[in-house]
């Protein structure tokens, strides 16, 4: 297990977000320079089958794997440890209710109820005996609550504090829906990004990890400054599309 720890070194890391229901393309991302491959279970079209066959695709190719669940599925935050995923991100965490629930899931006792059972987790870091394992998950494996409402950033110190949270992941897009009661979605708002800011700032003083959605490559070294240490980078058809315009036109001179 890696990512926290390369987390830990200061800089930015850039993850693959894949949320095409393919194992081959997970992989792939996994061997392009990212930092870490994402697997979407929220909006992206993953099952649990390729969703678990992605996260030993990814660590194969030296990559850490991380998830995003569907909402309140704190079933599937545990069971993604148990397959091997590294890190796990949980949508609409609203409330210090929704953290705890979230942390309970992810930590093991005394933190958590994680339940013991990394069989594949286990051949998938080899590196670990079941012992080691056990010793280094609830500090290894990184619960990420997603910020994304009104509410989420009302309670953001709650949240912060909450014990087995080891950072936060800001949402852009719904953010800009709750900030606007509805009237819009609106990721690159002006107001939003001083909200951005400040939620960067409060991870930072409450000595979590700060992550963040990027629609926009220009805007990870902005988010970097505000001291997010990962950022998502759009998604597999969003790169698919930027790849092929960028190919197209020089082909078309
Ligand atoms: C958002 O911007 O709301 C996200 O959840 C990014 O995936
Ligand atoms: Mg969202």
């Amino acid at each position: 297990m890696q990512l926290r720890d390369a987390l830990g070194q200061g800089g930015m890391l850039i993850t693959a977000w894949s949320s095409s229901p393919s194992v081959e393309m997970a992989g792939g991302f996994a061997r392009c320079p990212f930092d870490a491959v994402t697997i979407d279970m929220q909006h992206g079209a993953h099952s649990e089958d390729t969703a678990f066959a992605s996260a030993r695709a990814i660590a194969t190719a030296g990559k850490p794997a991380i998830l995003r669940i569907p909402v309140g599925r704190n079933d599937l935050a545990s069971r993604s440890l148990d397959m091997g995923f590294e890190a796990v991100i949980a949508p609409m965490i609203n409330s210090v209710a929704d953290a705890q629930a979230f942390a309970r899931a992810m930590k093991y006792p005394p933190v958590g109820e994680r339940s013991w059972g990394p069989t594949k987790a286990l051949q998938i870091h080899t590196d670990h005996t079941p012992e080691s394992y056990f010793r280094a998950a609830n500090t290894q494996t990184l619960a990420l609550a997603m910020i994304e409402t009104r509410s989420a950033f009302a309670d953001l110190d709650g949240i912060l504090a909450t014990d087995g949270i080891d950072g936060i992941f800001v949402g852009p897009s719904d953010l800009s829906i709750s900030w606007s009661n509805g009237a819009a979605v609106d990721p690159n708002n002006e107001e939003l990004q001083d909200v951005i800011a400040e939620i960067g700032r409060r991870a930072r003083g409450a000595g979590k990890f700060a992550a963040i959605f990027a629609i926009n490559p220009a805007d990870v070294p902005r988010f970097a400054k505000m001291g997010y240490r990962l950022a998502a980078l759009n998604t597999d058809p969003g790169i698919l599309h930027a790849g092929a315009a960028v190919m197209l036109d020089k082909a078309r001179g």
